[in-house]
């Protein structure tokens, strides 16, 4: 049905439509997908390798190959998709710094308005506006008892009219105070460019949208978390470094193969160049090219495992998030030096920056009116996506 639609806006299939969304020609872009995923293999290659290692060493060869793929239920995420839950395993000085912000939440009473406030609470640091009042009046926050809900979190610009709203099952945990950035960061965006012309409502590109967010929570850093009274205070000692960027490989670095996978999955499926009845096999196939990652048991013939992944149903593209991961680090670069950050990417925090805010906001402003090469270039100072700024932050 995707493919009679895309056709009647003249592509070859749904595949080409998505890829056509990236001021480049829908071929430029897959090459350009490949450019900036043999950027980043390298270290998740090294990262995988550990991982294995230690993997094995903790169930045992004949469960976990120290040569071959990860099984896909041994990472703590339902989709291997990002392993922090791997974390307390592979943490590789164990105790030199406490990194167990989760634990802190759910002792410190953090419920769902308090993670939400601390999230609008960094952006206008930054002298971001505040979120319109009706976000607070209108949005779900809670998981709700009285009915089912999808809780896979999104934000909302309801008519287009900066009537922002997020829909979350907020729990007290790090990853959903990222996560409730992240949701905040397309609230923002939306916020920014509600008045231009509807056409011209979007991000540079989508990746774009799915980065803003992210870019802020690059800043909760462990001096932002002890600020917050999260975590005690730290110490930079170069063990401590390494386990900190231990938990953000976990997050980030597992996260890259993953978001270059599932839309080559779905490109082969739209193309038609897989046929229904491989679509399973395939599914895997990439997993374990990309992921490194293997099924945990015999797949049977009928198996559709894609539809496990909210994505895959919900039709939403996912090549964004790949892009998204490694354009938040340009961002956070690009906000760091404009705070006047010195040391260390990784150490920066552009808490309370106007002028980091203003490089956002500047960004946030032009919507979808300029080409996206020009949106990065008004933050960055530069036109091409790179991962430097990633592999300089680990
Ligand atoms: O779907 C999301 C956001 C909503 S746009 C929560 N993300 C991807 C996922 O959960 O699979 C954020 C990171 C990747
Ligand atoms: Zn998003």
């Amino acid at each position: 049905l995707g493919n009679e639609g895309a056709a009647g806006l003249g592509y070859p299939d749904m595949g080409e439509l998505w890829r056509g969304g990236y001021d480049m020609t829908p071929a430029e872009l897959e090459t350009e997908t490949e450019r900036l995923w043999q950027q980043v293999k390298p270290m998740y290659d090294e990262l995988h390798c550990y991982a294995r290692a230690r993997l094995a060493d903790t169930y045992g060869k004949d469960k976990v190959d120290p040569k071959g793929l990860i099984p896909a239920h041994v990472t703590g995420n339902m989709w291997a998709q990002s392993w922090e839950g791997l974390y307390p395993m592979l943490e590789p000085h164990p105790g030199a710094v406490s990194l167990d912000v989760t634990r802190a939440m759910e002792e410190g009473g953090w419920d769902p308005m308090k993670i939400a406030h601390t999230g609008e609470d960094f952006f206008t640091s930054m002298g971001l506006d505040p979120m319109p009042e009706t976000f607070w009046e209108r949005s779900m926050f809670e998981q709700p008892e009285d009915k089912e809900v999808v809780c896979h979190a999104s934000a909302w610009d309801v008519e287009l009219a900066d009537d922002q709203r997020v829909k979350m099952c907020i729990r007290p945990t790090l990853d959903d105070l990222v996560t409730m950035h992240h949701e905040l960061g397309h609230n923002y965006y939306n916020h920014y460019h509600t008045d231009l012309p509807i056409l011209l409502q979007g991000g540079a590109h989508d990746g774009f949208h799915e980065a803003i967010g992210d870019a802020i929570a690059l800043s909760i850093t462990p001096g932002y978390l002890n600020q917050l009274g999260l975590i005690d205070a730290v110490e930079e000692t170069p063990e401590a470094v390494l386990n900190k960027q231990m938990l953000d490989a976990l997050q980030k670095i597992s996260f890259l193969p993953f978001g270059r996978m599932i839309d080559q999955w779905r490109w082969d499926v739209f193309s038609g160049e897989v046929a229904p009845e491989d679509w399973n096999d395939h599914w895997w196939k990439l997993r374990a090219e990309y992921q490194g990652i293997g099924a945990p048991v015999d797949r049977p013939a009928d198996a559709f495992d894609p539809g496990a992944k909210f994505h895959i149903p919900a039709n939403t593209p996912y090549l964004r998030y790949f892009l998204a991961a490694i354009l938040q680090f340009q961002m956070h670069e690009a906000m760091c030096a404009a705070a006047g950050h010195e040391g260390p990417l990784h150490t920066c925090s552009v808490y309370g920056s106007r002028a980091a805010g203003e490089k956002m906001e500047a960004v946030l402003s032009l919507g979808a009116s300029k080409p996206w090469p020009d949106a990065l270039e008004s933050i960055t100072g530069t036109r091409e996506m790179d991962a430097g700024p990633m592999l300089a932050y680990f």
